[in-house]
């Protein structure tokens, strides 16, 4: 951990409606309260793990088995992964989905004004991660909270060398039942199928209902509605820079198989990620840098 509860806590003390705790000893989280919202963002990973306007149900799901470890990926919230998505391209020894979620972020700043309160987290290379991932960079996380949650993820490379990333920001969102949920936004486009050995990208004709184990990455630009019947509610997931959606429910047997979820866990949430993965794979110049964000809200069914 790089920064102590006192330390954290000098940073936010503008705002008293930002607190410093710990959810476990060693693992210090933000608790933010607005006048229309609250949320909970975690050091690790830079990893938002609660968000929900006032009088409203959560709307990010995080597993009542979840690990709450320094180096162990927290399963739900937002995990941030960077730089690499799903397997290492190379070395399937590396971890899953990169190493930026399973590092303690820097808190650069933190306070509410009005009514958006705002974070702003930065994570820099160290001799593990070079060794993960041998370039210079620099990542920042800013994270709005407010009537809607706004995820922003600038990663820059401050070096000589040119590389390429793929990344994502895995949302897990809270539903009633999956299998009473309606997800719109990737109708008309094509995927991946990351369950099939068959590289060809499917064509998605209808709106998606899931009945299964999906594991797809989306060639779209989209947004994503997900009508959650049983919640009498939509979740808007809308995005910038990222021409890919991975949309994923491990379903009954990964679920068993999931250390970390419950074996009813898949029941309770989708994974809506706005994401660079696939061919989608921005290309960091030197003294360049790209852009990933989300934005999640909350609408009436209709
Ligand atoms: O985003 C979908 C996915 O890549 C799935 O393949 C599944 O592995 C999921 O992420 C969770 O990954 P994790 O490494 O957190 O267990």
């Amino acid at each position: 951990m790089t920064q102590s509860i006192e330390q954290l806590t000098a940073i936010l003390s503008g705002s008293p409606e930002l607190s410093v705790s710990e959810a476990e000893p060693g693992f210090p989280v933000i608790e933010v309260q607005t006048p229309v919202s609250s949320a909970t963002v975690a050091l690790h990973g830079a990893q938002v793990l609660k968000w929900a306007p006032t009088d409203h149900p959560p709307v990010l799901y995080v597993s009542p088995k979840a690990k709450m470890e320094a180096g162990t990926p927290l399963r739900g919230g937002i995990p941030i992964c960077w730089p690499w998505f799903g397997e290492h391209p190379e070395d399937p020894e590396k971890p899953s989905h990169g190493f930026a979620r399973t590092r303690f972020w820097e808190l650069v700043s933190g306070g509410l004004d009005g009514k958006v309160a705002t974070l702003v987290f930065r994570l820099l290379p160290d001799e593990e991660s070079k060794a993960l991932f041998p370039h210079d960079f620099e990542l920042t996380a800013t994270i709005r909270v407010a009537d809607k949650l706004r995820v922003k993820l600038q990663m820059k490379n401050p070096g000589e060398e040119i590389y390429k990333v793929s990344c994502a920001l895995h949302t897990y969102l809270s539903l009633g039942n999956i299998e009473r949920i309606q997800l719109e936004g990737v109708k008309g486009s094509h995927y991946v199928d990351r369950l099939s050995d068959d590289p060809e990208p499917v064509y998605q004709e209808k709106n998606l209902q899931i009945k299964g184990e999906v594991d797809r990455i989306y060639q779209s630009m989209s947004s994503v509605l997900v009508r959650d019947l049983d919640r009498y509610r939509s979740v808007f997931v809308d995005k910038a820079g990222s021409r890919s959606t991975v949309i994923w429910n491990p379903w009954k047997e990964k679920s068993k198989a999931l250390a970390d979820l419950p074996d009813k866990g898949y029941q309770e949430f989708v994974c809506v990620e706005c994401a660079n993965a696939g061919t989608d794979k921005p290309t960091l110049r030197p003294n360049g840098s790209h852009t990933l964000e989300t934005v999640i809200g909350l609408r009436p069914l209709g």
